[in-house]
């Protein structure tokens, strides 16, 4: 964890003995101190959270001179080489009494712990709740009494089949996992990006996901649904037609985690100090609004940078620029639930907002990212069933199930009874308990008193119940048969799959046709890529008849059976659409600037002042990373060299070349991939005239539409990072696409 002041770390002679100079052995360690003194560079120091004293280890760290602490041994012993094994002779066996590598190597042996059986891949971030509006007129929770009032919050954001390794923009639900640690315990709020789920009933999550994950002979594909075994499970699911049309829609390729929504997805309830129970349903909105990309830009973002999203959430909270979210709620009561069309307990449903307007109450932000991957993102647990008093739950039998699921994974990830010591999930209120012992407890309560009741008063005695303040379950009144089945009231599976289908905009419809030719494409027999299709017929005829057209598909099947048949008139939900739902600005996104030498050093000022104005990023790419020089002289580095700086990584392309740069451009493969791609993409793309042999040789030159912005000068910048608020120009796709013709 610490470095000794020695440079040359790889020198096979064994480092000189360290005399603490400046600092007496034991003294307690700043720190500061190392930053400031040490010769070592800024990059390579530790930083200030690692270099405080750790604990159980001792209040005290010696230091190695110059302010920099020693490395130790975990028990504290002092390291004098840490680039040699201890052996009998320089070329002989290494010893058994070599305590410190054997030390060190077991530890690594031990490092990683088994990853989470869903939602492996995530990335986290801290922030805080803050209540906007107050909610004690339904509940009594604590985080919802005192507008203005911020709870510390920390959020870890997911895809759900990938494993740990695996890339951001798989095809995939996202999780949008809430810890909010209120000053009456912790509450997960433990969502997704999309407020439904494939399964009515929790017993058959394991079907799902195995079905879901790479087929457990051949162990691929990884983190895709774009297989047989996939789709045979869905086609013999109807429950999951809904899921299934969010999960083929851009809602499961999200330009960034900062640009999704989030759900509770189930109904829960609110209680208030009296007992009385509303249901609610909980939505995150993004501020930055919602966006998405394309399929063929999400195949080649994973080549080029797997990490796109953490990468995003990253940079954007490094640049300060916090990502936020509003919390939304539906109220309603029993009387509202037995009116409404579907079951409020089945989480394949929704409440449109249009029936049921989003109450918003507060707003999320976070601002803060983790010190350490492991110990805070792979560490923290979720846990459903963490409520404070003042939420419960509902019956939806997912919900039910997932509440037994989270402790127990825990268990099984963590290692033991006692991962609410580990920092990430331990609540930020008091907490005391009569629980003790078991693997690394951490906070064994002190006393001679372990149990309750006792009668060694209020003072020995710890702690005692609160019938008041203590959590209370809502008092439902359950009665009926044990039985394994499903409600009727669950029955209809088709209607609101088709109410999503016509409430997205054409182009997304579209989409939704490809993404589903694309899936179906992959399965390799025949009879399960027949069987969706006859669902889909229960959705929508057309939408059945262009994936059936896209797959090639010699007749139409007869449509699936159907336990209900589909209400064809379900309102259409404005709310449903993504590209409806987008940004007013360019605020938040990033633009891409290919640069050469000699480029119009005027226009580039212009693009920098407009992006930068309305609080967007860029990035130069150039032919070198070193950078270019400018028409006027001055040097502008590079952040991408061009072949690893392609389009697919930006919102927005400007190719801003010279005479020179544009001819040299042009004979480069990874240039006319980045204009083609960006084309292709429907991005909006501004170009010198001295850009126009790269988009010649890439095939595109007499395609350029209006949403291809020539750049002259200075000028010529802020009209075109107006116009990029757009994002896509979609018309273009229908150009550019063999399927849209
Ligand atoms: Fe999860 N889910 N889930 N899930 N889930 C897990 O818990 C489970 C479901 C969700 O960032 C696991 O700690 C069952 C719906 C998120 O750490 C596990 C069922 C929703 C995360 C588990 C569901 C989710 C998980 C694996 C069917 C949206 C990541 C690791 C009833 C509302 C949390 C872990 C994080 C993680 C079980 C269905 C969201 C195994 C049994 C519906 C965001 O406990």
């Amino acid at each position: 964890m610490a470095r000794k002041p020695t440079a040359g770390t790889s020198k096979a002679t064994p480092a000189a003995k360290i005399i603490p100079a400046d600092v007496a052995p034991g003294a307690p360690f700043s720190g500061e101190s190392p930053q400031k003194a040490s010769p070592i560079p800024a990059d390579a120091m530790l930083s200030e959270s690692f270099a405080e004293p750790q604990a159980g280890g001792g209040e005290t760290h010696q230091t190695a001179g110059n302010g920099v602490a020693t490395l130790t041994t975990q028990h504290g012993v002092p390291i004098a080489d840490d680039q040699n094994s201890l052996k009998q002779g320089a070329r002989g066996p290494i010893l058994l009494e070599d305590f410190h590598f054997r030390e060190k190597i077991f530890h690594f042996d031990h490092e990683r712990i088994p990853e989470r059986v869903v939602h492996a891949r995530g990335y986290g971030a801290h922030g805080f709740f803050e209540l906007t509006d107050s909610l004690a007129d339904v509940t009594r929770a604590d985080i919802f009494q005192r507008v203005g009032e911020r709870t510390p919050a920390f959020v870890r954001f997911s895809t759900v089949a990938g494993s740990k390794g695996s890339f951001d923009l798989a095809r995939d639900v996202r999780g949008f996992a809430v810890k909010l640690y209120t000053q009456e315990g912790n509450w997960d709020l433990v969502g997704n990006n999309i407020p439904v789920f494939f399964i009515q009933d929790a017993i058959k999550f394991p079907d799902l996901i195995h079905a879901a994950k790479p087929e457990p002979d051949r162990a691929f594909p990884q983190a895709q649904t774009a297989h047989d075994n996939f789709w045979d499970f869905i086609s013999l699911t109807p429950e999951s037609m809904h899921m299934v049309m969010w999960i083929m829609s851009d809602r499961t390729i999200p330009r960034s985690f900062r640009t999704m929504e989030g759900f509770g997805v189930h109904t829960f309830r609110l209680v208030d100090a009296e007992g009385k129970s509303t249901f609610v349903k909980f939505h995150w909105k993004p501020k930055q609004a919602l966006q998405s990309v394309v399929w063929n830009e999400a195949v080649k973002i994973n080549g080029a940078d797997p990490d796109f999203h953490r990468r995003d959430l990253w940079d954007a909270i490094n640049g300060g620029d916090f990502p936020e979210w509003e919390l939304g709620v539906q109220l309603f009561d029993q009387e509202f639930a037995d009116s409404f069309e579907f079951d409020v307990l089945d989480a394949t449903k929704i409440i449109p907002e249009e029936i049921l307007p989003v109450r918003i109450v507060g707003r999320l932000v976070l601002d803060r990212v983790v010190d350490n991957f492991f110990a805070e993102t792979e560490q923290v647990a979720f846990c459903t069933q963490n409520v404070p008093p003042g939420i419960d739950f509902t019956n939806d039998p997912l919900l039910q199930g997932r509440n037994f699921s989270y402790l127990d994974t825990q268990l099984k990830r963590l290692g033991g009874p006692n991962f609410t010591h580990i920092p990430i999930n331990a609540p930020k209120c008091p907490v005391a308990h009569f629980q003790q012992d078991g693997h690394m407890a951490m906070t064994n309560p002190k006393g001679r008193v372990n149990y309750e009741p006792n009668s060694w008063g209020a003072t020995l005695g710890g702690p005692r119940e609160d019938p008041v303040r203590g959590f209370t379950s809502f008092a439902a009144t359950e009665e009926g048969p044990k039985l394994r089945i499903r409600p009727e009231s669950f029955a209809d599976h088709y209607s609101q799959a088709r109410q999503f289908y016509v409430s997205q905009l054409p182009i997304e419809q579209k989409h939704i046709v490809d993404a589903l030719v694309f899936e179906l494409s992959k399965v390799e027999r025949p009879d399960i890529r027949a069987r969706m299709v006859a669902h889909l017929l229960n959705i929508d005829e057309g939408l059945a008849a262009k994936v059936a057209d896209g797959l090639g598909l010699p007749a139409l099947p007869p449509p699936a059976q159907a336990a209900r048949p589909t209400i064809a008139n379900l309102a259409p939900s404005a709310a449903l659409s993504i590209v409806a739902n987008g940004p007013p600005t360019f605020k938040g996104r990033k633009l891409g600037i290919l640069l050469s030498d000699g480029a119009d050093a005027g226009l580039f000022d212009g693009l920098v002042k407009a992006i930068t104005k309305v609080g967007a990023v860029y990035e130069v790419i150039a032919p070198k990373i070193g950078g270019v020089t400018l028409s006027d002289g001055t040097k502008v580095a590079a952040k991408q060299k061009i072949d690893g700086g392609p389009s697919v990584l930006f919102d927005a392309v400007a190719v801003v070349v010279s005479e020179a740069g544009g001819a040299m451009l042009a004979t480069d493969a990874a240039t006319q991939d980045f204009v083609r791609d960006a084309f292709g993409h429907c991005k909006f793309i501004g170009l010198t005239q001295e850009a126009e042999p790269i988009f010649a040789k890439g095939g595109i030159a007499s395609d350029l539409d209006e949403a291809c912005i020539a750049l002259k000068t200075a000028k010529d910048a802020a009209a075109f990072v107006d116009a990029i608020a757009a994002l896509r120009h979609w018309p273009r796709e229908l150009k550019v696409d063999l399927d849209a013709k």
